[in-house]
Parts: C-alpha cells; sequence; structure tokens
C-alpha cells in the first residue's frame, strides 16, 4: 500500500530551519501511521519519538502531519554529515541509476575499493591498513573479533563495563546492559569477559589507576596468552557518553602492544568528525591495531567496516569474511561523498564549534541546577547526567521526564546510560547555531518545569 503523504516533502538543508509546532504529538496522521506499527510490526521494535517522519535535513525532522522539530539526535549519530546532505542524495541517484548490486564478492567495483582506501588513509596510525566493509555496526564489532582471534590463535575477549556493542548473539554478550538488550535471549557467546571502565565522575580513579585495574583483572581471571582482543568505545555511547580519565586509553593500548593483543576500538558512534575529531582515538592519543565504523561513514546509507593493521587484517582466509550486501554500491557511494563532505567542509571544526555551545549552555545549566551531577563528553557528542543531589544516585525518572517534555515542545533529544539517567546530544553538524540554541532553551525549560 502506498503511503498516503499528501504531497511530497523533500528533504535536507531546504527544508525551512525552525522548530513549529501545528498539532500536539503524535499529530492525527503520525497516531494513524503509528497505530498500524503495532498493528504490524513486532513489539520488540520500539520507537521513543511518537511521530511518522517524511522528511529532514539540516537541523529539523518533519512529520506526517508537518511539525517540524528540532533534530539533536542524527537518528543515534548517523546523519552527522546532515540528512539528505545534496552531495549523498545527488552520489546515491547517480549510483542506483548505474547498477544497485553485484555482490562483492561475485563482481568487485571500484566504490567499495575507494570507500577502503579513505578508510585506510583517514584512521589513526600512518601503518600499511586494510579494510573489509559489513553492513551494520555489530556485524563490524562480530568481525573484528573473528580477525583478532584468526590472527592471534587465542579466543578470549574483554569488553567493559557500560558497553555497547550490538545486538546479534556475539555483540550481545560483549554488551553490557541486560535490559532490554539481553533478557530472554540468551544463551550468549562464550570466552568474552567484563572489565572496570574508567568513568572519573563515579569512580574518581586517574586514568593510570583505573588502566592498571582492569589490567589487573584481566592477568588474573584470562591471562594475557589465552586473550585475542580487549575492545572499548574510546568514549561510550549507549553507556552514557563516559569520558575515560586521561591515560586509561592509552594504559590499555601499551599493555595490548606489550602482550600480543589486539587493541579494537568501536568507533561506531564515536567516529567520523563526531567528537571534534575524525576519529576519537585521536584525542586520546592511542592508534588501534583495528577500528570498527559505522553510523556517520555514509550520511544515513547502511554501512559499516573494520580497518586495521594489514597484518591482522590480511589473517583471515579469503572467502573468511564477507556478506551478500556488505559495502553496497549506493552505501559505498554515499559514504564516498559524505568523507568528501566530512574532509572539504571541516566538519570535525563544525562539531568543536557545536561542542561549545552545547557545553556551555549546559555547564550553565548544572551551575545552578543539582539534579545535573556531570556534563561531559566531546565536540557534538555532550550529555548531561541526572542524579538526586542528596545522594547522587541515578535519576532515570527524572530523565525520561525532561526527554519527554522536550519532545513535546519539538525537541528529539535521546536518553542513554546503564542506569537510563543521561540525556545525550548529537545534532547533526549540519545544524545552525541558532536552532541549536533554540534546542537548549527547551531542554532548560523542561527541566525547570519537571
Ligand atoms: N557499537 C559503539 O553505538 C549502535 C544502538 C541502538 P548497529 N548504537 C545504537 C539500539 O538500541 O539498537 C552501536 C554502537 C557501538 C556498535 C553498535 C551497533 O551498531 O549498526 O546498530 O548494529
Amino acid at each position: 500500500m502506498t503511503p498516503a503523504v499528501a504531497a511530497p516533502v523533500l528533504g535536507g538543508p531546504a527544508l525551512p530551519q525552525r522548530r513549529s509546532l501545528v498539532t500536539a504529538l503524535p499529530g492525527p496522521r503520525s497516531q494513524e501511521i503509528l497505530d498500524r506499527k503495532a498493528a504490524a510490526v513486532a513489539s520488540g521494535v520500539g520507537h521513543t519519538v511518537p511521530i511518522a517522519a517524511v522528511a529532514a535535513g539540516g537541523g529539523v525532522v518533519v512529520d506526517a502531519d508537518g511539525n517540524s522539530l528540532i533534530d539533536l539526535g542524527s537518528g543515534i549519530a548517523v546523519t552527522t554529515v546532515g540528512n539528505a546532505h545534496p552531495a549523498v542524495v545527488a552520489a546515491v541517484q547517480e549510483q542506483v541509476a548505474r547498477f544497485t548490486h553485484t555482490c562483492f564478492m561475485i563482481s568487485p567495483y571500484e566504490e567499495y575499493i575507494a570507500v577502503a582506501e579513505a578508510l585506510n588513509r583517514l584512521t589513526p596510525g600512518d601503518h600499511a591498513k586494510k579494510s573489509a566493509l559489513f553492513n551494520s555496526g555489530a556485524e563490524a564489532v562480530e568481525n573484528a573479533v573473528k580477525i583478532a582471534r584468526k590472527a592471534t590463535g587465542r579466543q578470549a575477549v574483554v569488553a567493559f563495563d557500560h558497553a555497547y556493542h550490538g545486538r546479534t548473539n556475539l555483540t550481545m554478550a560483549l554488551t553490557a546492559k541486560s535490559m532490554p538488550y539481553k533478557s530472554g535471549f540468551g544463551p550468549f557467546a562464550s570466552e568474552v569477559y567484563r572489565a572496570p571502565l574508567s568513568y572519573p565522575y563515579r569512580d574518581g580513579l586517574t586514568g593510570s589507576d583505573a588502566a592498571a585495574r582492569a589490567i589487573s583483572l584481566i592477568e588474573k581471571q584470562i591471562g594475557a596468552d589465552n586473550l585475542a582482543a580487549v575492545l572499548i568505545e574510546p568514549i561510550q555511547g549507549e553507556g552514557g557518553f563516559i569520558v575515560p580519565a586521561d591515560g586509561f586509553l592509552p594504559g590499555l593500548a601499551d599493555w595490548c602492544r606489550e602482550n600480543g593483543v589486539v587493541f579494537i576500538a568501536d568507533e561506531v558512534q564515536t567516529g567520523f568528525a563526531r567528537t571534534g575529531a575524525m576519529f576519537a582515538s585521536e584525542l586520546f592519543g592511542v592508534v588501534p591495531d583495528l577500528i570498527t565504523t559505522a553510523k556517520g561513514i555514509a550520511g544515513g546509507l547502511p554501512l559499516a567496516a573494520v580497518t586495521g593493521r594489514a597484518d591482522l587484517m590480511d589473517a583471515a582466509h579469503t572467502g573468511g569474511l564477507g556478506g551478500t550486501y556488505g559495502g553496497n554500491p549506493l552505501a559505498c557511494a554515499a559514504a564516498l561523498a559524505a568523507i568528501e563532505a566530512y574532509e572539504s567542509e571541516d566538519l570535525p571544526a563544525r562539531a568543536r564549534a557545536l561542542g561549545d555551545i552545547l557545553g556551555e549552555r549546559l555547564r550553565a545549566l548544572a551551575a545552578a541546577d543539582p539534579r545535573i551531577g556531570d556534563v561531559r563528553g566531546r565536540g557534538a557528542m555532550i550529555a548531561a547526567e541526572f542524579v538526586d543531589p542528596a545522594t547522587g544516585a541515578p535519576d532515570a525518572a527524572l530523565t525520561s521526564a525532561v526527554a519527554k517534555a522536550c519532545l513535546a515542545e519539538g525537541v528529539i533529544v535521546l536518553t542513554c546510560g546503564t542506569y537510563g539517567n543521561v540525556i545525550r546530544f548529537l545534532p547533526p553538524l549540519a545544524i545552525d547555531d541558532d536552532l541549536l540554541r533554540e534546542g537548549l532553551e527547551v531542554v532548560a525549560s523542561a527541566l525547570a518545569g519537571v
């Protein structure tokens, strides 16, 4: 059935950049579509913003009733370059008319190879690198672990408290939080171990003390000889935008190098200009052996990658890595256009500028309101952690009330954190400064009102 949207609405930066609500949310047309969702789509696939989107671009998402919402989530850090970015749209249109699929494992094509070359060039370190392309972040993480195991001949993998790496079987095991990601879906993959993170707001440890704590656990409970890989998000995404103390990541990476353990940075959420650097690893001075990317890589099309040391990447036998759709030509065309924009528009600098606006406003709010216990993040990846001022205990109820109040006023914000008490800000880098400021004022009054 063709969706009965009244008139075609084009997305991209040409959309009026304003917050405008013409109905309460959800409006009647969105509600009809959401009713069909409830009837036709499995309940396990939830949603947090009660609208049906019809267009998006710059800093707004437009719904089926004509409401225009400020987008401070980028579809979970995906449309970093901007939704329906004109160069991405043009590249996909050109590609879709030429060919849509051959399967790279059957008849290779240049677009995939060009994406691999760009990733090899852009990721940290000037050593020889290779890449392989996949469809989702979880698939990239699974393949990074496969590669590390094959290269080392070892099986164990260490992931961290609060980690999020995906929803497939191996990545569920790597992900820390039970509800909603794992509960009832076991048994999980074996040889996955969990180590304590550096969480400065809550543990008060220096980076090197936190690294020593994790390394001691790894040596005692696993043993370096059994360990294929240490897998970590340089700044945790779903776990609550936790920025490790200085020295934590270098401490782990050095220990990995000394012990022949593959250091894998999961940059699925932090990658591609989001944190004010092309990759967050750069902010901490670490050069990962392998790096997983997805989300921001292709301006909204599904694409993911593992990139890293050529000797490791070549450890898997021919035919050992792949998939029908991995590195689909439309996704690769989109990635090439998006990467060109990240570089030519200096989007890491744009992320830093947006981060200044976010950080300044949120820190001012925190100074005046003890319910904000911590403001943290880098670039356009900033979060506020909400607590009970008396005890410092996480306050998930306050957090979800603030997020709901923001939505009702036409501002899309996302929550995260093991305890559900963090609001994260991930605006598209194409948002206007003024629109971001307006969104933050809505957050401020939402907080004042609950
Ligand atoms: N690694 C660091 O952030 C995806 C998940 C949302 P996929 N994060 C958003 C949800 O509830 O499913 C993510 C991530 C990091 C891996 C992944 C997984 O990426 O593309 O969702 O598989």
